[in-house]
């Protein structure tokens, strides 16, 4: 169609998306079978038909179990290159990608077996396709501030390769100011910061996000909305909220697309862009995140653009490679 001709014309850049979460069933089995583990599913279908979330919380406990089978560095390299030649079909040219070290090490598989597999599909990338990179790990809300502090530690041989860290998982009951400690010692490492916020937890998760957590952009951020005196300080900032339609549809955050809050958010001045989240599970990577998007808020040719921009001005490129882009 044209909208996605034009979609498709236009380089983009993701800056919300959790490796684990582009894990299709069709490399999950494969990696099963290799690695001689049974999934709880007898097909791909089956596996499929598992897809149907009422919140956060369902998606997250099958999210975690399909991550099980990822063992060998291989397994990481293999997932994160899938991802990789899916997005450069779709005129992605730079990424900023989240992986949850919790996840693996929890299971007994060492931070340096996940990430060496993640950087080595990233470096590639870089070399072959062309596509710019950062990478950002981050702490599960769920778990303790000590055990993230362990996650800290544990990334320290590895510091090059990190550019972020992030706070994800489960939101409500987990406020950002349960991490406020390792945030600060985060950023002392040189960690850039970012945080899930306000997906379905309230707008003071936000303000906790920015006054506690020193963030540089908000992941989600849907609820800032209902909070003027939030939005002016969006504003004044030119904070930046990573929003996912199709991730915030399946999640139930909102009940129909046309209901997404972007276009409200374009029209105030924020910084918004969009994103996939875990494509794999929500049915569609940027280039359907932005139809989507497009065709139920009915947004202009421009209004696309500005969010490509947006994107590129909030990422963690150079001034000058931004330039590029902007
Ligand atoms: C996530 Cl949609 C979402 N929210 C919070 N944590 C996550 N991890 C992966 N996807
Ligand atoms: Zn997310």
């Amino acid at each position: 169609t044209d909208l996605m001709n034009i979609i498709q014309g236009i380089p983009k850049a993701e800056l919300h998306l959790h490796i684990e979460g582009s894990f299709e069933p069709e490399l999950m089995f494969q990696i099963a079978e290799r690695n001689n583990i049974t999934l709880d599913y007898e097909s791909i279908d089956a596996l499929k038909k598992a897809y149907k979330f009422n919140n956060l919380q369902e998606f997250l406990d099958i999210y975690y179990t399909g991550a099980q089978v990822l063992l060998k560095e291989e397994d990481f390299y293999d997932l994160t290159w899938a991802y990789l030649t899916k997005v450069h079909s779709q005129n992605v040219v730079h990424v900023e990608v989240f992986f949850d070290p919790q996840t693996h090490t929890e299971r007994g598989v060492d931070f340096k077996v996940a990430i060496t597999g993640i950087y080595k599909a990233l470096e590639k990338a870089k070399e072959e396709l062309h596509i710019s990179y950062r990478l950002i790990m981050s702490y599960l809300r769920h778990m303790t501030e000590e055990e993230a502090f362990k996650t800290l530690e544990e990334s320290l041989p590895f510091k090059d390769w990190i550019h972020g860290v992030g706070l994800d998982s489960s939101e409500v009951g987990n406020p950002p100011s349960k991490f406020k400690e390792v945030f600060k010692a985060s950023a002392a490492q040189g960690y850039k910061l970012v945080a899930h916020a306000g997906e379905e937890g309230p707008a003071d998760y936000i303000w906790e996000a920015l006054d506690i957590l020193n963030v540089v952009r908000i992941d989600h951020g849907n609820r800032c909305l209902s909070d003027d005196a939030l939005v002016d300080r969006l504003l004044k900032e030119n904070m930046a909220l990573t929003l996912c339609p199709l991730s915030n549809l399946e999640l139930k955050v909102i009940d129909k697309l046309e209901d997404h809050p972007v276009a409200k958010m374009l029209d105030k001045g924020i910084l918004a862009t969009i994103h996939s989240d875990d494509p794999a599970y929500f049915g569609g990577y940027m280039n359907e995140n932005y139809y989507e998007t497009a065709k139920a808020l009915n947004l202009t040719k421009d209004q696309l653009q500005q969010l490509a921009i947006n994107a590129f001005e909030a990422s963690w490129l150079s001034d000058s490679h931004k330039k590029k882009h902007i």
